[in-house]
């Protein structure tokens, strides 16, 4: 039995967390099994180099090697619970993968496009989503979003310190992927509220992944 892969892809704040955990109660309320997880992140190694990542220790070192830490923690998120849950049958959600790195790290950090295809080719291994939810929202709500979270005197992380210019063009580098892989992007309109940005996933899934299950 081989489960399903599904990933969460958009800007700050646009709701990918949020929308993970309505998925999840969703495909779990069908009997499904669902393992949902996050980037960087989700295993124990992959968590320590999440933190020396979003603390910014690689940016001296420039956007190829933060490609290399991300892909790093990556394999091990892959080896240790990606691969394991998929071969037990459980679908899996993640809250970024790769098409993350391709924009933040490609399309803004301009990391050459043949350097990081062969890094993501060896990084995944053939690990490519079944489909991949993109998440396009104004940066300037989604920024908003993510402030308004923040407790006080609370440090914006690695990213969010960028400018609302390099958020305009991440939301431009995440549209063009979409066109580039329709069979499997889908792009939904995150300024819904939740529950209606839930719906509009469900239908995308149940359509692509759930109506076909025996394809
Ligand atoms: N990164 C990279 O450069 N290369 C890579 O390969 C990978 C990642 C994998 C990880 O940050 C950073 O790493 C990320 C890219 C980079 N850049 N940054 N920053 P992270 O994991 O800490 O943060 P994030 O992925 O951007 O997630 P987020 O900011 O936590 O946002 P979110 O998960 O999309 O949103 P949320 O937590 O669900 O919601 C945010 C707030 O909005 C919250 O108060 C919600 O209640 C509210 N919300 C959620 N949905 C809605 C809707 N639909 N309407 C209104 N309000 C909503």
């Amino acid at each position: 039995m081989v489960g399903r892969f599904i990933t969460l892809e958009g800007g700050e704040g646009a709701g990918k967390s949020t929308l993970s955990r309505a998925l999840s109660a969703r495909l779990q309320g069908t009997g499904l099994s669902v393992l949902a997880t996050r980037e960087p992140g989700g295993s124990p190694k992959a968590e320590a180099i999440r933190a020396a990542i979003l603390g910014g220790h690689f940016k001296p070192h420039g956007a190829f090697a933060e490609a290399l830490m991300f892909s790093a923690a990556r394999i091990d998120h892959l080896d240790t619970l990606i691969r394991p849950a998929l071969a037990r049958g459980d679908w899996v959600i993640c809250d970024r993968f790769l098409d993350s790195t391709r924009v933040y790290q490609g399309a803004l950090g301009a990391v050459e496009p043949g350097l990081l295809s062969e890094l993501e080719r060896i990084t995944l291994d053939g690990a490519v989503p079944d489909l991949t939810l993109i998440l396009d929202l104004d940066p300037q709500i989604g920024l908003a979003r993510a402030a308004s979270r923040r407790s006080p005197g609370e440090a914006v992380d690695r990213f969010e310190g960028e400018t609302l210019a390099f958020h305009q063009r991440l939301r431009q580098a995440y549209l063009a992927i979409a066109a580039d892989e329709p069979s499997r992007c889908a792009v939904l309109d995150a300024s819904q509220p939740p529950e209606a940005l839930a719906e509009a996933a469900w239908s995308v899934v149940s359509e692509r992944l759930i109506d076909n299950r025996t394809a």
